[in-house]
Order: structure tokens, then C-alpha cells, then sequence
């Protein structure tokens, strides 16, 4: 399953209303979406929807069993995911998100939207949470072990009201962090996320945005940007990090560069392979 991205420029009022889930939008929010995307020149089809397939169809081939996209704001919807597969016969679905770390407000939906369409028509087997995945953590150690420059981990900010229900999204975020920089011998390194919407809500912090300005100031002038909550190239790596990031590090005197992401590489989907397998080995109920 993955967070699913409009097809083309058209689509990105409907995209955006599905976000949204019935709250309101602010036209100046919505016309800042369109001009974000008609950036990155998604006028007629959209890369990210491309690399999803690609990793999509490189996880069947490595598995040899049926693989299905389901995604949380576009199509191909969840549902329909599950429609092919139990119309392929499946007695057992595992669902996996290209997302390495639990929140409910982001895994936990996908979990929703996957149980609620399967119903009492099949098993599920739902992996909640990779984050500590050995080669996954391997993979990103070998994008940072050979550079002198000071690394930033990200991922995606949320509201910051999920720390006082318990959620473990932060602290999982954290752990990445600390695997990834302990394997690749690192201690020059810190956390900030990334791509806070404009809800009316405080989101976690620091945003890397204001993380850039304090490193500037406590010396750095080298950054190496370690995107760990996201595995593809999509907006808010191309747009908030690419873009944004970018031009905020050039203000600021900064050499910015970020690592390669994952997308349909065959390490990585060994990784989700791998994940998979554990997943149908030891289910869930057992
Ligand atoms: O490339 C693309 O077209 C899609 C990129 C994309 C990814 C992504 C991943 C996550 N999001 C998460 C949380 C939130 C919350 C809100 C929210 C809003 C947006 C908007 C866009 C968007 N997100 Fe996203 N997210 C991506 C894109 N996200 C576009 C709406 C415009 C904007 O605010 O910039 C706030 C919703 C609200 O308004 O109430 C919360 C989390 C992830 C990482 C996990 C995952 O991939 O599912 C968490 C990729």
C-alpha cells in the first residue's frame, strides 16, 4: 500500500478533497498544491504512481505470489487491491506500507481501510512497522557511511497531539535514526521532519527548515539528507526537500545534498521480500 499521488494535474482537487476526508480547504491552499505539482511537471502523468508499479511488479517477480497496489488517497484504492487478490483466490493477504513507521494516523488508517474492505473473506496479515528492519537499516547505513558531511534523518511531521495518546511514531522514528548512524559508524548526525501542513495545529518539530538555520549556527556548512519515513522520490522529497530544503540551504550558505531514494531498487525489495515472507511465517495470530 502507498499514499497514492494524483495522475496528472487535473486530478489534484479531488486528491486533495480525499486528504482532506470532507474538512474544508482554503483556496490558497489548494492553488499552492497545483503550483507545487505543476512544478514538477506531473502536467500529464505522475512519476511517483510509475515507481510505485515498478516496485510493485519487482516484489511479485521476487516473491513468485500475486502483488497487489492499493493506495490510501488515489487509485488504484485499497479496495480494489483487495478485490484482485481475493479474485486471484487469496485465502491469506498481507498488507505492507511503503512506510517504515507506525502512527495511527498513518499506518493505522491503511490498517482501517485494508480490514475493513477484506472483511471476514480472507486472513490478514498486517505488518504494522519495519522501521528496525536489518537490511533496511543496511541499506540506508551504505547511502551515509562515506560522507564527511553532517546527516539530517527526516521523515514526515504530524500533529503533535499523537504524542499524548502514546503513539509510538517519534520514538520509532528515533530508533531508525539510531541504527542507521550506529551502523554506518556516525555520530555527526540529528532528526528533524519535514512537509507540515498548514491545519491550524502545532505538528512535531523541529521542521528542517529551522533545523537548517540552528545547524548554520552552530557551524555546519555540509549536509547530507537522510529521508527515512519515505522510500520513493515523490513531492516531499522532490518538492520540500529538492526544492525547499535547497533554497533555504543556498540562503543560508549551506551545500545540501540528499541520499538516492529506495524506490524499485532490487536491495529494497528484497527488503519488502523479506518482510513479506516473516509476515506469512509467523502469522499475526499465532
Ligand atoms: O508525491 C505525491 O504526490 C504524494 C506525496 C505524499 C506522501 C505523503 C506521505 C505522508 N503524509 C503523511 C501525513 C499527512 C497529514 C496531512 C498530509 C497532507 C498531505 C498533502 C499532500 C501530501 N500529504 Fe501527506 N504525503 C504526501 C502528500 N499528509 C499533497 C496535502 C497538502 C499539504 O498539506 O501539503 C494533513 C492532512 C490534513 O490536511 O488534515 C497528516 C504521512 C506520510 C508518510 C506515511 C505514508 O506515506 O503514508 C504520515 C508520500
Amino acid at each position: 500500500m502507498a499514499y497514492g499521488s494524483p495522475e496528472r494535474l487535473e486530478d489534484v482537487p479531488a486528491y486533495y478533497a480525499d486528504i482532506r476526508g470532507g474538512r474544508p480547504i482554503a483556496p490558497d491552499n489548494l492553488e499552492d498544491l497545483v503550483a507545487r505539482y505543476r512544478r514538477l511537471g506531473i502536467e500529464d502523468s505522475n512519476p511517483l504512481n510509475a515507481i510505485t508499479e515498478a516496485t510493485r511488479a519487482a516484489l511479485e517477480r521476487e516473491l513468485g505470489l500475486p502483488v497487489f497496489t492499493g493506495m490510501k488517497h488515489w487509485n488504484p484504492r485499497v479496495s480494489d487491491a483487495v478485490e484482485h487478490a481475493l479474485a486471484a483466490g487469496a485465502g491469506t493477504i498481507v498488507g505492507l506500507v511503503l512506510a517504515p513507521h507506525y502512527s495511527r494516523l498513518s499506518i493505522g488508517g491503511y490498517r482501517r481501510l485494508l480490514e475493513d474492505a477484506v472483511g471476514e473473506r480472507a486472513n490478514v496479515e498486517f505488518v504494522d512497522s519495519w522501521h528496525d528492519d536489518a537490511g533496511f537499516v543496511d541499506l540506508l547505513a551504505d547511502r551515509i557511511r562515506h560522507t564527511s558531511s553532517h546527516v539530517v534523518f527526516t521523515a514526515h511531521s504530524l500533529p503533535a497531539r499523537i504524542l499524548d495518546e502514546g503513539d509510538p511514531y517519534r520514538e520509532e522514528l528515533l530508533e531508525t535514526a539510531r541504527l542507521v548512524a550506529a551502523a554506518a559508524k556516525k555520530d555527526d548526525w540529528s532528526f528533524s521532519f519535514q512537509s507540515e501542513s498548514p491545519t491550524g495545529e502545532p505538528w512535531l518539530g523541529p521542521d528542517i527548515l529551522d533545523h537548517l538555520g540552528d545547524l548554520h549556527e552552530r557551524g555546519v556548512r555540509d549536509v547530507l539528507v537522510c529521508p527515512i519515513g519515505f522510500v520513493s522520490d515523490h513531492l516531499e522529497i522532490r518538492w520540500d526537500i529538492d526544492t525547499e530544503a535547497q533554497d533555504r540551504a543556498r540562503e543560508l550558505g549551506l551545500r545540501l545534498e540528499r541520499i538516492e531514494m529506495p524506490n524499485d531498487e532490487p536491495r529494497f525489495v528484497a527488503v519488502l521480500a523479506g518482510i513479506v515472507r516473516r509476515a506469512l511465517a509467523v502469522p499475526s495470530s499465532a
